[in-house]
């Protein structure tokens, strides 16, 4: 296959910037049985920065390597043990890659190849031979796009926390994972006592204001790995995996105590006050065996938080 190898050093410095974004290079995984053509695409695609694997035979590991979430898929259709129309069905049949974008990189330029692979739902399809700087700028769309939906769909436009649908596909997750290995995993409600009284005294602007020092001070607080989220309105929903109840009432009453202590300034109406939470918590598999079961038990335990007085933490 003779592939324009060559890259300009324009659209080198483009991907590469693109992969330093966030600190984390995009993982692409690419299948095709052709050795040469992996190692070659290997080479550019890290020459921009990309975090690169490739699996040369799809009938083994694939779902390894699909559990490893890359960001974006390069696929071939003609592979010995497999075809790549396969592949994309696989791929898409599970929900958690729905929108993993998928460029289909063939030598069968037939119309009706490319219309069924995009009916299995493709989103790019180029023949061989290739201009590999098309690929990228391919790749790069399709990744920035996916990430602007992800930013979109999944986080809390006020606080910048994740929000409710994160979490609960969070949970979904943790609860398959917990079915194969049980583990030790906390969920803890809170919700801002007398929050009301913040909007009615000083206004909504700054109510606003406490939702975001608040959001804040719990990154600050938790660990990178705690799921942190806005559930709605003055109601936050903190995961800890992990960690056991005894242990995740610990962290948190820790949090509770520094959070009631911390003076909250508003800006817009020069005003300083103390704000305290309640908190619910529950454990998976113990307090509750699905999603909803889990939250009303942890609803139940901050409904018992507020009637014993707020400001506090029940199980
Ligand atoms: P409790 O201690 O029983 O939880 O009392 P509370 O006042 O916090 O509870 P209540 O549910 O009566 O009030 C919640 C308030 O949160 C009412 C609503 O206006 C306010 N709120 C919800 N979302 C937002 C928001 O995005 N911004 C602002 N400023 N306020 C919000
Ligand atoms: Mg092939
Ligand atoms: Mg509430
Ligand atoms: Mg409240």
């Amino acid at each position: 296959v003779a592939e324009h190898a060559h890259v300009s050093e324009d659209i080198l410095q483009e991907m590469r910037n693109f992969n330093a974004l966030d600190g984390k290079p995009k993982r692409i995984l690419v299948i095709d049985d052709d050795e040469i053509l992996l190692s070659s695409i290997h080479h550019m695609l890290s020459m921009g920065g990309f975090d690169v694997e490739v699996l040369s035979d799809p009938s083994h590991n694939l779902e390894e390597m699909l559990n490893r979430q890359p960001d974006c898929i390069i696929l071939d259709i003609m592979m010995p043990d497999t075809d790549g129309f396969y592949v994309m069905q696989h791929i898409r049949n599970d929900v958690q890659r729905e929108f993993t974008p998928v460029l289909m990189l063939t030598a069968r330029a037939d119309l009706t190849d490319k219309y069924k692979g995009f009916q299995l739902g493709a989103d790019e399809y180029l023949t061989k031979p290739f201009h590999f700087e098309e690929l990228m700028l391919r790749i790069k769309t399709l990744i920035s796009r996916v990430e602007k939906y992800r930013s979109l769909t999944l986080y809390d436009s006020l606080t910048g926390l994740h929000n409710r649908r994160y979490l609960l596909d969070r949970l979904q997750e943790l609860f398959i994972m917990h079915a194969r290995k049980p583990q030790n995993v906390t969920l803890s409600i809170i919700d801002l006592d007398f929050f009301k009284r913040v909007n009615d005294t000083y206004g909504h602007p700054c109510g606003d204001t406490v939702l975001k020092s608040f959001a804040s001070f719990l990154k600050e607080k938790l660990r990178e790995t705690d799921i942190i989220t806005r559930y709605g309105g003055e109601e936050f929903i903190v995961v800890l995996p992990d960690t056991p109840l005894e242990q995740a009432q610990i962290i948190l009453n820790r949090v509770r105590e520094d959070f009631s202590r911390t003076e909250i300034h508003c800006s817009c109406q020069n005003v300083s006050f103390f704000q305290t939470f309640s908190c619910g918590m529950a454990q998976i598999g113990i307090d509750g065996h699905d999603i909803t079961s889990l939250i009303e038990y942890a609803d139940k335990a901050l409904y018992l938080a507020k009637f014993k007085g707020r400001n506090r933490i029940c199980l």
